[in-house]
């Protein structure tokens, strides 16, 4: 059976590298860029810019938060130079506060973070409501530093600070008809303003298979570089699943629900020829758009293969044995 004709992809000033190549972020960016650049052995990098963000950029002191369990370089932690923390909080994608990169950091500080509460239901033996603080009390946090690579070909590296969605899971006891965990994002149109605006179908909605979603690399994140998350990095809950494009990385959680079916996700909504389910990073696999076989490191001129899996494949292609990922992209 012929699959039914894909809907028009978002008007074209949404779509991520229409965004990405905006001549005044181009500006800014190299701006931005070339302030505090050191060369690095073969690349350039940032050595920790300092310089103040825009005046009507918002970072906020950070709150008092536990301190990660792990310190130093564990195994799964990325020894990369770390992206700074003014570019991690000032160059963001969160659709909910604007479509340019430096909308949510302006504008998500709207988000009231507190009272939280995250559902965890659907199939499970012990559904719950959590209080946000009761949750991350419940679970010890660690510190990882992954890479993150965008669909839209640049990446970061990004020192988290969270526990594994495994944890959570377990607590929560997945029916044996478990098979996904579907996520959704406050849906509060006077707190984002985005969402008072049909960009996207609201609110965004994410989804992993049941095994990906218990994977050990697959993070809730509730913080970045030891603080807690500010709002326009997710906070005060996010998801982290570093070898898929950002996307997959659902900000400001309020539900996850276990399934038996695959759940839809906001992005495949949108341009499902664009943007698969599983949206794992494969330089092999192009976007319709644009070559994914490299990507811009923030802080870096010179652009970078792209590794398959993000260069996590060592660690989780064995969950994809016999999928073509070709079509199941
Ligand atoms: N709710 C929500 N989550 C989201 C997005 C969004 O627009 N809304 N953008 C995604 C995209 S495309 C990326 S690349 C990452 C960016 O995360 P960061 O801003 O913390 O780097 O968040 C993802 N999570
Ligand atoms: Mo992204």
């Amino acid at each position: 059976m012929a699959d039914p004709l894909p809907p028009e992809p978002p008007a074209s000033e949404v779509t991520p590298e229409k965004l990405y190549l905006r001549r005044r972020d181009f500006i800014r960016n190299v701006a931005l860029f070339t302030g505090t650049a050191v060369g690095v052995g073969g690349g350039l990098y940032w050595l920790g810019a300092r310089q103040a963000p825009p005046s009507d950029v918002l970072v906020p002191d950070a709150g008092e938060v536990p301190q990660p369990v792990a310190h130093g370089v564990g195994a799964l932690d990325t020894d990369e130079p770390r992206t700074p923390y003014d570019v991690v909080t000032t160059y963001n994608n969160f659709y909910e506060f604007g479509l340019d990169k430096s909308d949510p950091a302006r504008h998500a500080g709207t988000l009231r973070t507190r009272p939280w509460t995250v559902v965890v239901d659907g199939e499970v033996h012990e559904p719950r409501t959590w209080d946000i603080d009761a949750l991350l009390a419940a679970f010890p946090l660690e510190e990882r530093v992954y890479r993150m690579r965008c669909v839209e070909a640049w990446s970061m590296v990004i020192p988290w600070l969270g526990f594994p969605l495994a944890r959570l899971l377990e607590r929560a006891r997945p029916t044996g008809a478990a098979r996904y965990v579907a996520f959704t994002t406050l849906n509060d149109p006077e707190q984002m303003p985005g969402q008072r605006r049909g960009v996207l179908d609201w609110p965004y909605v994410e989804g992993l298979r049941l095994d990906e979603a218990q994977h050990p690399l697959t993070l809730l994140a509730s913080g970045l570089y030891g603080k807690q998350l500010p709002p326009q990095n997710g906070a005060p809950l996010r998801l982290v699943v570093p070898w898929k494009y950002g996307f997959k990385g659902i900000k400001s959680i309020v539900r996850i629900t276990l399934t038996r079916e695959q759940p839809p996700t906001t992005w495949n909504l949108a341009a499902p020829r664009e943007y698969g389910f599983y949206a794992n990073v494969n330089p092999a696999v192009d976007h319709p758009r644009w070559s994914q076989a490299h990507e811009r490191r923030l802080g870096e001129f010179r652009r970078r293969p792209t590794l398959p899996f993000n260069g996590y494949a060592e660690q989780v292609a064995s969950l994809y044995q016999g999928m073509d990922l070709s079509r199941d992209f």
